[in-house]
């Protein structure tokens, strides 16, 4: 057996001249507004996004620190954005591999989330090789550790765990999502040692439809309004620091807290740590040893 890996993220534009044609992806043939791509164009740019963008150069050394671990090709591969999962599908069998191991840098599972990279991966492959495919892994331990680790030294503070939101019609659906969520939130305070702690969603897009809530500028309001003082933010469902926790977090609820005299903190992402690096290495080894892992 020979085996490649996969490694999905949702990628991002390289620089600001490429945001019209990432939006239009991400919409998917639906049509963009002009105010709404002009808003991001302006958000990537008060990031300093123009010709280069951080977030490519995080998951390339992410994607790199895990080939070194695994001893095993590892090839990126974007939702929205090059290289594209096909791409990355075409270099892991130019290796020869007849085992693709398909991992994406999003811990929990949606019809809308992982289910989307999955139908990408699956249509690339079209049955050359097999599949190996993990579908959630919100609730591993080492990257239950590695949250609470960052998190301990904060965890007199009032915890806010965070991810990102989807449309509501997911819950009429039975989609996990959000229970998934709320169990690595409560895994990671249990770990950590959090005195209290809320979930709330973040990074809602404007697309027209409710989504799920409550978002994190509105769930700040609530917090200042029962006394609350000193938060800390912990994102579970995103693990670099790209435009949702850069701008979303960093800009907006920041900004926010400070309008409510709430202090406001934000734990490090995994990013490329070596120590997230081990955990999508245990992941990988172990889908690649069971051929049912998931
Ligand atoms: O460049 C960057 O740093 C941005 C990276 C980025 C990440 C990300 C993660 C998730 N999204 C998820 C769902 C949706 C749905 C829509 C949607 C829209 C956007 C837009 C941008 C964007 N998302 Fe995103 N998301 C990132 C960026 N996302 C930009 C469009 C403009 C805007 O909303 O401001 C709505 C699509 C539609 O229009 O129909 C749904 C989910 C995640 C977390 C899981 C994952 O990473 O895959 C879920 C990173």
């Amino acid at each position: 057996m020979s085996t490649a890996v996969v490694l999905m993220a949702y990628g991002s534009p390289s620089r600001l001249d490429d945001i019209p044609a990432y939006y239009a992806d991400i919409r998917g043939g639906r049509p963009v507004k002009q105010e709404h791509l002009d808003d991001l164009v302006a958000r990537y740019r008060r990031l300093g996004i123009e010709d280069s963008n951080p977030l490519n150069e995080i998951t390339e050394a992410t994607r790199a620190a895990l080939e070194a671990e695994l001893g095993l090709p590892v090839f990126t591969g974007m939702r929205h954005w090059t290289p594209r999962i096909a791409e990355a599908v075409e270099q892991a069998l130019a290796t020869g591999a007849d085992t693709i191991v398909g991992l994406v840098l999003a811990p929990h599972y949606s019809s809308l989330s992982i289910e989307k990279y999955r139908a990408q991966l699956v249509d690339a492959l079209a049955g050359r090789a097999e599949l190996r495919f993990v579908e959630r892994w919100g609730a591993e331990p080492g990257f239950v550790a590695l949250l609470a680790e960052r998190l301990v030294s904060d965890r007199h503070k009032h915890v806010v765990f965070t991810a990102h939101s989807l449309p509501a019609r997911i819950l009429d659906e039975g989609d996990p999502y959000r229970d998934e969520l709320l169990e690595t939130s409560r895994l990671v305070a249990e770990a950590a040692g959090a005195h209290e702690w809320t979930f709330s969603f973040q990074s809602q897009s404007p697309t027209g439809e409710p989504w799920l809530g409550p978002d994190i500028l509105e769930h700040l309001n609530e917090l200042a309004a029962c006394d609350v003082r000193d938060v800390v933010l912990c994102p579970v469902g995103f693990v670099a620091d790209h435009l949702e926790i850069r701008w979303d977090l960093d800009v907006e609820a920041a900004e926010k807290a400070q309008e409510l005299g709430l202090r406001l903190e934000r734990i490090e992402l995994p990013n490329a740590d070596p120590a997230f690096v081990d955990v999508l290495a245990a992941l990988v080894r172990r889908a690649a040893a069971v051929p049912s892992a998931t």
